[in-house]
């Protein structure tokens, strides 16, 4: 048996930002509380048999009540900026319309919370949780909810603006176009493809809106986080593996970067989803109007997925217009979530970002994994598996910079374990352990560990 060569120590440039991130209906609970409206998660957690054993987000991790605590433990961990969302219904209850200033002024209090333990806020302006009166209007199928959306940033940033210097409009709307319109996973669960990729648009169009509305109120670090999906080919070498491999990418992938970065939905994805919708939704000019200067680019990262054309394949259901295309279940090392564990698939999405849009700027504003619960002895959660999965991601980004991708900054998901939406609390990606019953929190094994990464701004 040949021994494994170790692995050895990595530093990271001078001003990489440690961060970790989180997001509002995941940890704030409070849902009732000063005057916050309801939202679309709201609503479906509490319609029985839409998240894992009837889980809501009506306390989750109390971090509305326990954020001083929280920012001390993230002081703690050395964390040099803090990822996290603002929840819409707190500010506009109704989505439109009066400003619930109680809900501003608990951001306010979060953010020179952090400001004061030299933490660098990040916000996320939208992370899902869209209020239920704008959802009653037809939501992102809507494209009123886009212009709501960028008066709504315009709010946050009056208060916010003067301390809070990185703006995200967006967290992953292929999420809330594809899971909460098209196969109805998440909120508000419909299950119609044309009405996914209408709400793809519009929310394309909500980020276009609010960062430039953003930028003439002078907003310095404008952003939208994205989930690309990293799709090969199962054959390399097979023509039709290689073409459903595109077709994936271009409707999880292209249509958000190519709008985004170049200003144009690509060419063939509009032809390929025009057998599933007339496209009306799209206007002359929009795409202009979508194509902002991008500041940094989030990226969230998990897993890599392999498609092979196959007759007959129903297709993805989170993937309209997937039909005839079979996607490999994992192989090898898996997560919780079942998702295959594969690092080099980061350094070949970043690259390829690196190669087809040039000059971008790059985050990772979430990269981590679900492991269950670890029985904590004597105080310690042992989480040695959450340890190599960062680990070999962050050096996979390591590789990646080498490669000469413009990296800036990696933020674990998740802070703290939490309400994981569909998988309400079963799934725990915290980083610190959350006892859902006393809402103690418990640094885990990687929370120190990743407490000596950011010390070191390297690997041993
Ligand atoms: C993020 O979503 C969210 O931003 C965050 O709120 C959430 O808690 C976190 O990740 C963990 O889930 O089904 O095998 O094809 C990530 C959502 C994950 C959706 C990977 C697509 C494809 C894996 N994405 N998934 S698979």
């Amino acid at each position: 048996t040949s021994a494994q060569p170790a692995p050895t120590g990595i530093t990271f440039p001078e001003g990489f930002v440690w961060g970790a991130a989180t997001a509002s209906y995941q940890i704030e609970g409070a849902a009732r509380e000063d005057g916050r409206g309801p939202s679309i998660w709201d609503t479906f957690s509490r319609t029985p048999g839409k998240v894992y054993a009837g889980h809501t987000g009506d306390i989750a991790c109390d971090h509305y009540h326990r954020y001083a605590d929280d920012v001390a433990m993230m002081a703690d961990l050395g964390l040099g900026a803090y990822r996290f969302s603002v929840a819409w219904p707190r500010i506009q209850p109704d989505g439109t319309g009066p400003v619930n200033v109680r809900g501003l002024d608990f951001y306010d209090r979060l953010t020179d919370e952090l400001l004061a333990k030299g933490i660098d806020p990040v916000v996320t302006l939208y992370h899902w949780d869209l209020p239920q009166t704008l959802e009653d209007r037809g939501g992102w199928t809507a494209r009123e909810t886009a212009e709501a959306f960028a008066e709504y940033a315009q709010i946050v940033h009056r208060r916010l603006g003067d301390r809070v210097a990185t703006w995200t409009t967006l967290n992953e709307p292929w999420c809330s176009a594809y899971l909460g319109y098209g196969n109805g996973i998440h909120a508000p669960g419909v299950q119609n493809p044309a009405a996914a990729l209408a709400a793809v648009h519009h929310l394309n169009l909500a980020h276009g809106l609010a960062a430039s509305a953003l930028r003439s109120a002078g907003a310095r670090n404008i952003s939208i986080t994205l989930n690309p999906c990293e799709v090969s080919p199962l054959d390399p070498a097979n023509p039709a593996d290689i073409d459903a491999a595109r077709i994936i990418d271009g409707v999880a992938n292209r249509i958000f970067f190519d709008p985004l970065l170049l200003g144009r939905y690509p060419a063939d994805v509009l032809e390929h989803i025009s057998r599933i919708t007339d496209l009306s939704f799209i206007r002359d000019g929009d795409e202009a109007l979508i194509h902002q200067p991008l500041d940094v680019l989030g990226i969230n990262f998990y897993t890599p997925s392999y498609v092979s054309a196959k007759a007959g394949a129903p297709g993805a259901g989170d993937y309209p217009g997937s039909q005839g295309i079979a996607f490999r279940p994992p192989v090898g090392p898996v997560t919780d979530m079942n998702w295959q564990i594969e690092p080099a698939s980061l350094n070949r999405l970043l690259t390829r970002i690196h190669r087809d849009y040039p000059g971008t700027a790059l985050m990772i504003t979430e990269n981590g994994a679900a492991y269950p619960e670890v029985p904590s002895e004597n105080g310690e959660v042992q989480d040695l598996r959450r340890i190599e999965y960062i680990d070999a991601h962050l050096r996979a980004c390591h590789d990646a910079l080498a490669d000469g991708v413009d990296l800036r900054g990696y933020f674990a998901w998740s802070l703290m374990d939490n309400f994981e939406w569909a998988e309400g609390y079963k799934k725990r990606f915290g980083i610190v352990h959350v006892d859902y019953t006393t809402q103690e929190r418990v640094l885990k094994d990687s929370a120190k560990w990743y407490r000596e990464v950011i010390r070191r701004n390297g690997l041993e």
